[in-house]
């Protein structure tokens, strides 16, 4: 195990580290929070960049203050990064990638939310894109065709094809269900070749948990930056409806947990057309509902990929941890699609 505290000397600090603890729920970076002499709360966040991943760590980076900076202009709170005695937003250990950025004081996480937090949700995701839609240096893509579904559906034959872990046969049932709905869930990808669905600036990484809150419910900022690049706004919608409308965990091994919170789904969808008032085309609006199945479809290709191939990608805490992912995400596509027509007569705000 590297030395955390030493990793965090390399940054301009002037403070002396304490101590460094894990933290967070990532299934792709490792987190810590850092405490220093004299102050009995964090004072940064350090992170092990996954460059595995995220293989251009100064395309990354460079993005990301590219975002930063742009909202900080225009007055909002971001995230801070701290950068090396070298003058580098990132230290290279000679074989791992880390960056260090101030703990946001009094901030709480949440994994779960209520409707009325919801609204907020979706405000404040709504009013990042619309921030960001002024951005005039371009973006790296980091993850080439992230959110793309054609893309990943193509993934999830190949593993299919390699089969390289024996599993395909055990999931014989659920590869069936998803390429059943390939031309309905690839509706997207087709509208953005038809030149109807523009690119955005987007989040994709919307989960609940990465918003930052006070103790009164404001956001304070709007965290885990690294996939933001241009995407379809379906992609910060529907990726928070994944999470935060699922009465269930994302890895739930009792599928009777999961279900589509419809009162969820409300709050936010009011609060996201708010916060993206004047700037959305009807062709996003309308589509919404499409969104909000696609991203557990998405995630359950993504997950299921992953199992196949022998878990590459996602950090597992269990063998068959893929799998009960697989299979919960799924149970949340199919609860999602039982509602869609309800969704679309509540879309009339
Ligand atoms: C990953 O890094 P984290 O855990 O916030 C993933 C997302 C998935 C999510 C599933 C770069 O997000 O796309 O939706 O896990 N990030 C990347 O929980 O692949
Ligand atoms: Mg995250």
């Amino acid at each position: 195990m590297e030395n955390l505290i030493e990793i965090v000397s390399k940054f301009e600090i002037s403070d002396k580290v304490a101590e460094v603890k894990p933290m967070g729920e990532g299934l792709i970076n490792d987190t810590y929070k850092v405490f220093v002499e004299g102050f009995d709360k964090p004072k940064y966040v350090l992170q092990r960049i996954n460059n595995a991943i995220f293989q251009d760590v100064d395309m990354l980076m460079d993005n990301i203050n590219k975002v930063t900076n742009h909202l900080r202009k225009k007055g909002r709170d971001t995230l801070q990064f701290l950068k090396t005695d070298a003058g580098k937003s990132y230290y290279f250990d000679g074989e791992k990638y880390w960056r260090l950025m101030d703990f946001v004081p009094d901030s709480i996480t949440y994994q779960a939310v209520t409707p009325e937090y919801s609204y907020i949700a979706g405000k404040s995701f709504g009013e990042f894109e619309s921030l960001l839609s002024d951005l005039d240096e371009p973006l790296g893509e980091i993850i080439p065709d992230f959110h793309n579904i054609e893309f990943r559906l193509k993934q999830l034959r190949d593993a299919v094809a390699d089969d390289k872990a024996g599993r395909v046969a055990e999931v014989q049932y659920y590869l069936d269900e998803i390429f059943k709905r390939k031309e309905k869930m690839t509706l997207g990808e087709r509208l953005f070749r038809e030149g109807k669905l523009p690119k955005r600036v987007c989040h994709c990484d919307t989960k609940v948990n990465n918003m930052l809150f006070d103790k009164e419910g404001n956001v304070l900022c709007i965290i885990d930056l690294d996939t933001v690049m241009p995407s379809f706004v379906f992609s910060d919608y529907g990726d928070f409806l994944r999470t935060a409308a699922n009465t269930g965990l994302e890895d739930d091994p009792n599928l009777d947990n999961i279900d589509f919170n419809m009162e969820i789904y409300n709050a936010f969808t009011k609060g996201y057309l708010e916060g993206t008032k004047g700037f959305l085309l009807p062709i996003e609006k309308e589509n919404l509902p499409y969104a909000a199945l696609l991203f557990p479809y998405m995630q359950t290709v993504r997950f299921l990929a992953d199992y196949i191939n022998g878990d590459t990608y996602y950090k597992i805490k269990y063998p068959e941890h893929n799998l009960v992912r697989t299979k919960a995400q799924w149970r949340l596509f199919e609860k999602a699609e039982e509602k869609e027509p309800e969704m679309k007569k509540c879309l009339t705000f």
